[in-house]
């Protein structure tokens, strides 16, 4: 909105030239939804503990778990309010891009949200059934899929870090790999979110590279001398991620531990498909595995876990999946764990960036 309203003005304002940056622009939605979310957060904590909107804890789970019962959650519904509100202050309203991220985003914040309502409600930990949540998902993929499928100039084309040379064409079948990195994503960030500030952390790294790489990706020279895919009007999505960075960050705020408020499924799913949309519209899908390298962690763990269970008959490759309950299993105190996964998710991103280099 405000580059709507101020950008125009710059011929009477100078000043208000700085709006046609997406630089800026990205750097003020991370700082807007930062305040709004700070701002808010005791307010809506304390909204959610008058409304008994406590956590549920599974009794199979570490005991150090035990005392989180009644942890308020679903944090998750002011952190796509503080993403959206800034998103829309800060970014070009025409921009298709951005809202096709934040239809995604909202409705896996749907789906997460009725998941968290069902577990609250029951007073169990069992929420939508898995089932129903996948198609959910699904659908909501397949939208997009179909949706970027049909983008005047947009191409199928897989392009791979380091090997700009290989670009497979997936043609027809790019909706079902659009398909696997957006409900992947999402069901990754999901099983991350098991510890205090776990999934937080790894979020504003992958938020802070996707700004940059969309920036790049939605410029035409730097895109062509970098050999990245050029796709006009990806430089919008900056400001997306980063108002999904700023919001998050002051979701971490709270949620540091120990925790005052949880993100619930309305946040994890939400952010995982955020995350997984911003990947594909910026052709950048593979570098969501290495940046987001900590939730593909998680999520083969679990993978690696219940399918070595089965097929070996009820053994365990790790303590407990997903990995960061492996390492509580061993004894490290839950902060430790979780700023030692912060720390590799910063390493992650820093090769991410390398990755423009190496081509
Ligand atoms: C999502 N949810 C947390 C919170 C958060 C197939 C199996 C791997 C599924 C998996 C599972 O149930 N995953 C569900 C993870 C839960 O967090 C809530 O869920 C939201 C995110 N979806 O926002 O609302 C618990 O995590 C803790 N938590 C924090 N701080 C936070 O900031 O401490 C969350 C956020 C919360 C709180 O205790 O209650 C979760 O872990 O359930 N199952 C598991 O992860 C279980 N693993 C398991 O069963 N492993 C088996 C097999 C199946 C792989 C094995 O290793 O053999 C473990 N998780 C729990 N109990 N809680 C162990 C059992």
């Amino acid at each position: 909105m405000l580059y709507h309203l101020l950008y125009p003005l710059h011929t009477s304002f100078g000043g208000f030239n700085v709006f046609r940056y997406i630089t800026f622009r990205g750097i003020g939605a991370a700082v807007t939804a930062f305040l709004i979310v700070i701002y808010l957060g005791p307010l809506f904590i304390r909204l959610l503990q008058r409304y008994q909107v406590g956590q549920v804890i599974r009794d199979d789970g570490p005991e150090s778990h035990y005392s989180k019962k009644g942890v308020p959650t679903m944090g998750g519904v002011l952190v796509i309010f503080g993403l959206t509100a800034s998103t829309l202050l800060w970014v070009d309203l025409y921009n298709v891009y951005v809202w096709l991220i934040l239809a995604l985003t909202s409705m896996y914040g749907l789906i997460g949200a009725y998941d968290d309502y069902c577990k609250i409600k029951r007073q169990n930990s069992k929420g939508l059934s898995g089932r129903g949540k996948l198609v959910l998902q699904i659908a909501g993929a397949l939208v997009v899929g179909l949706f970027m499928a049909n983008m005047p100039g947009y191409s199928t084309k897989l392009s791979l870090p380091f090997l700009k040379e290989l670009q497979p064409d997936l043609g027809i079948y790019y909706i079902a790999f659009v398909m696997f990195v957006i409900v992947g994503a999402s069901n990754a960030v999901n099983l991350t979110d098991g510890l205090d500030g776990l999934a937080a952390g790894p979020t504003v790294v992958t938020s802070g590279v996707y700004l940059l790489f969309s920036y790049l990706a939605g410029h035409a020279v730097l895109a062509s001398y970098l050999q990245i895919p050029y796709v006009a009007g990806a430089g919008e999505v900056a400001v997306f991620c980063g108002a999904l960075a700023g919001a998050t960050l002051g979701f971490l705020w709270f949620n540091a531990f120990p925790a005052q408020i949880f993100m619930g499924d309305v946040g994890s799913l939400a952010i995982g498909g955020a995350l997984g949309t911003v990947a594909i519209v910026t052709k950048q899908e593979f570098l969501l595995a290495l940046v987001g390298g900590i939730f593909v962690m998680e999520a083969m763990s679990v993978i690696l876990q219940v399918g070595y269970f089965k097929i070996s008959g009820g053994k365990r490759i790790f303590l407990m999946a997903p990995f960061h309950h492996h390492f509580e299993k061993k004894g490290w105190v839950e902060p430790k764990v979780v700023v030692r996964f912060w720390i590799i998710s910063i390493i992650l991103g820093l090769m991410a960036l390398a990755t423009l280099k190496l081509r």
